[in-house]
């Protein structure tokens, strides 16, 4: 009657692509010898912070060795630290920047 099909459908549903994305903090360290100005600096330029922000996570990383300056996905985070990294040996500072998976 309909031509032989047995009568088995096959279908197909489209999913909406939801899944997020892996997200990468950003890190400074602290060490003895770059300037806090320079730190407030790279803080306000790379990661756009207000003066008053930039010189909290600074103080926070001069106080406790570490601080985060944002959250990014993989090739932004990369940027970040490539920029950071850049400005303090230009600057000649031992000024450390790091990312990590969250
Ligand atoms: N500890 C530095 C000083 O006393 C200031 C500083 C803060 C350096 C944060 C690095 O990520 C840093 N001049």
């Amino acid at each position: 009657p309909n031509g032989g099909d047995s009568g088995t459908a096959v279908v197909t549903k489209t999913r909406t692509a939801t899944k997020r994305p892996n997200m990468y903090r950003v890190l400074i360290l602290n060490d003895d010898y770059t300037p806090m100005e320079f730190v407030v600096h790279v803080l306000m330029r790379f990661f756009q912070k207000s003066q008053e922000d930039a010189t909290r996570i600074m103080l926070h990383v001069h106080t406790n060795g570490v601080g985060e300056c944002g959250v990014y996905t993989y090739e932004v985070a990369e940027t970040k630290v490539t920029q950071v990294m850049d400005a303090a040996r230009k600057h000649q500072h031992p000024l450390q920047c790091v990312m990590e998976k969250k």
